[in-house]
């Protein structure tokens, strides 16, 4: 099994990070994304969307999509669990997951694309656009904040892949000068948490 990944990236961070929590040694393959690698026939012939990061199986399957990458690591090695244990806690997880892809994770990676026209060879910029995708990632924090008042991690006691996500979303908004609000102390407390654990190193 290999994984095509780009270090610099938040998607293929998740990934990485994920991995690390479990333990467990994968080989990397790093595609240039500046240099439109990952719009190569090759690569589009591995993942359609042209996205990183792609799970690539020693049988040649590919499996695209950080989240779902994550969910067949961790059919293949439960422990430590990151998507829940019981029924309860995977819907509670799953809540998670998606609430800060789409609420968290896209917004910072739109405000980035539009307000910097990294990508400019591949798409329009929108910088009004990405302006407005930059308040929905600070909106959220509030959000988190909130959440955070009450429980040590995103989904309650454990550890799990939504501190993982918002992790990896929160440090490439700072790319973009979005930032945790000094009065969110509950915010900042588990930010402080989960970025001493190891895996964040990843
Ligand atoms: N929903 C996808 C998003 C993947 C994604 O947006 N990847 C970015 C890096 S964070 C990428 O490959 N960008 C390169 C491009 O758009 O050309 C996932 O969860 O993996």
């Amino acid at each position: 099994m290999k994984i095509y990944d780009t270090q610099t990236a938040p998607n293929p961070r998740r990934v990485r990070m994920f991995i690390a929590e479990k333990g467990i040694q994968v080989d990397y393959v790093q595609v240039d994304i500046k240099n439109a690698e990952n719009r190569s026939a090759e690569f589009l012939a591995k993942n359609p969307l042209g996205k990183l990061p792609v799970l690539e199986l020693d049988d040649g399957t590919c499996i695209s999509e950080s989240d779902a990458i994550c969910a067949y690591i961790e059919a293949l090695h439960p422990f430590p669990p990151l998507l829940g244990e019981t029924p309860l806690e995977k819907g509670i997880v799953a809540m998670w997951q998606r609430r800060l892809d789409g609420g968290l994770m896209l917004p910072v990676t739109q405000c980035f694309a539009h307000t910097t026209g990294y990508f400019k060879d591949r798409m329009t910029p929108i910088p009004a656009y990405g302006e407005e995708a930059g308040k929905e990632v600070v909106a959220f924090y509030g959000l988190l904040e909130a959440r955070l008042a009450d429980s040590r991690f995103i989904t309650g006691d454990k550890f799990s892949i939504a501190d993982i996500i918002a992790l990896c979303a929160i440090d490439f908004a700072r790319v973009v000068k979005l930032r945790i609000g000094e009065h969110q102390v509950n915010l900042l407390r588990w930010y402080k948490t989960v970025s001493e654990r190891q895996s964040a190193k990843a």
